[in-house]
């Protein structure tokens, strides 16, 4: 099949000092040629940058750029690609790939540069992954473990289990060959096997625990009304973002902010108070906004006012979020304002057997401690070589098959959920050829990347 050429503006719209156009694929410098004035792009050697001009479909010259020129295949999607510096600002940078479009070229879509390296073998479609999280990292810790995984750090995790598997089937192979009964397997059999599993189960628990580091996490205070969410929510943020009254009734609509953990950005929400029944209409819509808040959220922290008596919706709020009550999410109970006498009661709290930290959002005693109790909650293991969703989907196939591999009624089964194990680990890291995980993976970037 013949490709296209394509082009795309490659930094962020809005106003800046240079903005990049992206142009890739085999017409990348005849039309460049056609479009630029000074020297002849398809003569620009290859690796170097020439100062040139643009004229556009008017005559005039629309600016002066700068052509990075990078032949095919030493190049990052493996094709000839041509990256042309202008002036900052939509409008040039506009024109640029209208000009371009017009001699032959045609606008890239989200992730199609990226999407082209694997295709060409340039990059791995988890390093390409580790571009995108890359891009959108917000911590330092998120940051390298995306360079770490850019620089090939799940191929080099699985390399060694894939070699393992390999070694697996070709002893289960041997067997069958010699066992006429079909019904003993190798001796060592069940031992590597179990070694494995051990090993890909640590990987999708790391994985697991890894994705919040790029997802981020979600946090929703929850509690009755006046108990001091909205001071501790700003008390975390750092700043005064939600309203804090003496009052109960305050706060209404979910208000969220995102704060750092640890390096795991979190996405703190406040809710509105939960009231000992469900009263009118915006009672109603309160409670509907908790219960989503609730419901979205990795650990919910339910705030307490130890310098009052529980009252009933203290009760309905420990009941609402009672394991048993199937909200098996985590649970972590604040008790506040311990400025003032306790009042609470040490005997409130302990039947529902979730951990407890006693703070003041008011002077800030304890808040250290709360917050490396959710920084350590969402830290990342050792591994950050796997992380988002098709990663621990793959996991979790390679683990289930392996699983059924141990357990298979002969060698033949056995040895066809090895193949499958096998496929679903190497499917992580391999150069894919299948549209729609290609798909799935290049719509969540950027035109132009
Ligand atoms: N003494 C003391 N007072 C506090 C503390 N935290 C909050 N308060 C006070 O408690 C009152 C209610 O605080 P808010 O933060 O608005 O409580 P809330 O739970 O968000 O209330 P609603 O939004 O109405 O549900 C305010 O007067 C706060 O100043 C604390 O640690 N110690
Ligand atoms: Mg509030």
């Amino acid at each position: 099949m013949k490709t296209d050429t394509i082009c795309a503006v490659a930094t962020p719209p809005g106003v800046g000092g240079i903005a990049v156009v992206r142009v890739s694929g085999p017409l990348t410098f005849p039309v460049l040629d056609r479009v630029v004035r000074g020297f002849r792009p398809s003569r620009q050697p290859d690796h170097t940058v020439r100062f040139g001009r643009v004229v556009g479909r008017d005559g005039a010259e629309l600016d002066e750029v700068v052509v990075a020129a990078f032949r095919a295949p030493r190049s990052y999607t493996g094709e000839d690609v041509a990256e042309v510096s202008c002036h900052g600002g939509d409008y040039i940078a506009g024109e640029l790939v209208r000009l371009f479009c017009g001699q032959g070229c045609r606008p890239a879509g989200p992730g199609e540069f990226s999407r082209r390296a694997v295709l060409n073998g340039r990059l791995s479609l988890s390093r390409a992954e580790a571009v995108l999280d890359l891009i959108n990292a917000r911590t330092p810790q998120a940051h390298a473990a995306a360079l770490a995984r850019y620089h090939g750090g799940l191929a080099h995790r699985t390399r060694a289990m894939l070699a393992e598997l390999d070694e697996c089937r070709a002893r289960l192979e041997y067997y069958i060959g010699f066992d006429e009964s079909d019904a003993v397997r190798p001796r060592d059999f069940e031992h590597r096997g179990r070694r494995l599993l051990v090993q890909v189960e640590r990987l999708s628990a790391d994985a697991e625990r890894a994705r919040f580091l790029h997802e981020g996490a979600r946090v929703a205070i929850v509690g009755r009304s006046n108990v001091g969410k909205s001071t501790l929510f700003n008390r975390l943020a750092g700043e005064e973002r939600a309203l804090v009254a003496p009052g109960p009734g305050t706060t209404r609509d979910r208000v969220e902010t995102t704060v750092a953990f640890g390096g795991v950005p979190v996405l703190l929400s406040d809710t509105g108070g939960i009231p000992a029944r469900t009263g009118g209409r915006l009672a109603r819509g309160v409670a509907e906004r908790t219960a989503q808040a609730v419901d979205a959220a990795d650990l919910v922290i339910a705030v307490f006012d130890g310098s009052e008596p529980a009252r009933p919706a203290d009760r309905r709020v420990l009941r609402t979020l009672d394991p048993t009550a199937g909200a098996g999410r985590e649970v972590l109970c604040v008790v506040n304002k311990c400025d003032r006498k306790e009042r609470l009661g040490a005997g409130f709290l302990s039947p529902c057997r979730r951990p407890v930290i006693r703070v003041s959002a008011r002077t800030g005693t304890n808040i250290g401690r709360l917050r490396s109790f959710v920084a350590r909650r969402f830290r990342p293991g050792r591994e950050t070589a796997a992380t988002n969703r098709r990663h621990r989907s793959a996991l979790n196939d390679c683990r289930a098959a392996l699983a059924r591999a141990l357990t298979a009624p002969d060698s033949a089964c056995a040895l066809a959920e090895l193949e499958l194990a096998h496929a679903a680990l190497a499917g992580l890291d391999a150069p894919a050829d299948r549209a729609d995980v290609l798909d799935r993976v290049f719509n969540r970037f950027c035109v132009g990347k």
